[in-house]
């Protein structure tokens, strides 16, 4: 699947002679392939339709901040555990190392992946398509380090916190605030959820929360704190700034709004190539190629119109089903016929439930997961 434009440019270098093919496959895993959405603080999202393998190279993978990144001297940080524990701890990351580690793919979505496509258009980081990947994580399970502190019975909610803080302007936070997530202690228990020093095999970089973040599988990527400095084991659910006045939605209760905090990821798909506006040429079967994933379920099928939502017929689900991760896959469209053409694709869980064709209001300016056309001239 050798399609996108970067990839032509180092096969191009490399036929000419500048450069082996092992060495243009080695510097292509090296190039960021991000785009800027925010410059300071940084906020990068990949490349979507350059999608390829399951999993994101750690140099692509979006990067979401909304503070600047933190200086962490590794000497002097610790993992604090505290609050309604038998046993405070304080680890340093040798100790943490120490423990029995564990490496497993977790994919990851910002909560606003996707915004871009909302209209009329909202506040908020403009992503369009590369907030989210699939990388592997090595760290600890959460629940290794909530045994070894001992939570007490009253407890119910896990704080993650992070070293890195600033005042937000809009909704005004009181202050400088450390960003800062709750889990209700029942998923913080579960192996999905860990505290992670390695990505893609690699030590985890600085952008990306080193020396220690959370990544909790299944759930937008807001609850994977990164930076992680402190957990803090409540009585009571939190009601921080990123579960109340961001990252939080609304639930109908009893037919009312009631606003509730961001949690599983929704069922979805996303088509990576065509790209909206390409050109496709005629007659010429064309693999429409894409990803598709959801929260805590697994995707049963994925299926493509290419008439606008008229009729859909069944995309081929590539790889293995994998907890927590993205289901790749791929459609052959025999022979494009000219003109205008609208594709659609649209993911279906073993639950039966699938991507809706509208834009729920209720979810405000996150969890974008409707379905959402590309449209593409054939010629
Ligand atoms: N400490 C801290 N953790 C954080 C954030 C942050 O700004 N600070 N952003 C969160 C959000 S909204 C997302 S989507 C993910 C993004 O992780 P990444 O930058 O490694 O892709 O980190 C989460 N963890
Ligand atoms: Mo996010």
């Amino acid at each position: 699947m050798l399609r996108t434009f970067r990839r032509r440019q180092f096969l191009q270098l490399a036929a000419a002679g500048a450069l082996t093919p092992l060495a243009a496959s080695r510097l292509l895993a090296e190039q960021p392939n991000r785009i800027v959405r925010v410059h300071s603080p940084q906020n990068h999202e990949w490349n979507f339709h350059s999608l390829d393998s399951f999993i994101t190279p750690t140099e692509s993978f979006y990067i979401r901040n909304h503070f600047a990144i933190p200086q962490i001297d590794l000497k002097q940080w610790r993992l604090k555990v505290e609050g309604a524990v038998e046993k405070p701890l304080s680890l340093s990351m040798d100790e943490l190392q120490k423990l029995e580690s564990k490496t497993k793919p977790l994919l990851m979505e910002c909560a606003g992946n996707g915004r871009v496509f909302l209209t009329p258009p909202v506040r908020g980081v403009n992503w369009q398509l590369g907030a989210v990947g699939c990388a592997e994580w090595t760290g600890i399970p959460l629940a290794a380090i909530l045994e070894r502190a001992g939570v007490k019975r009253e407890a119910v909610e896990v704080v993650l916190e992070g070293a890195d803080r600033g005042t937000v302007a809009e909704p005004p936070s009181p202050g400088p605030i450390a960003f800062a997530r709750g889990l209700p202690l029942e998923k913080a228990r579960q192996p999905e959820v860990m505290l992670a020093w390695g990505m893609n095999g690699k030590e985890l970089t600085t952008e990306h929360g080193a020396p220690l973040r959370a990544v909790v599988g299944g759930w937008y990527g807001m609850a994977s704190v990164k930076w992680l400095t402190r957990i803090i084991i409540a009585d009571k659910p939190f009601q921080g700034f990123w579960q109340t006045l961001d990252y939080s939605y609304f639930q109908r209760v009893n037919g009312m709004p009631s606003l509730t905090p961001i949690t599983e990821m929704q069922v979805k798909s996303q088509i990576a190539r065509p790209a909206l506006g390409e050109i496709v040429p005629a007659g010429k079967p064309y693999t429409i190629v894409g990803a598709a994933w959801t929260g805590n379920d697994r995707i049963a099928q994925v299926e493509i119109s290419i008439d606008g939502g008229k009729t859909w017929k069944a995309a081929k689900l590539t790889g293995k089903p994998v907890p927590y991760c993205w289901r790749l896959w791929e459609y052959e469209w025999p022979a494009p016929k000219p003109g205008k053409v609208r594709i659609m694709s649209r993911a279906t869980e073993s639950t039966g439930l699938a991507q809706p064709m509208e834009r729920n209001a209720d979810y405000r300016t996150y969890m974008i997961h409707h379905v959402l056309p590309v449209e593409v001239e054939v010629r």
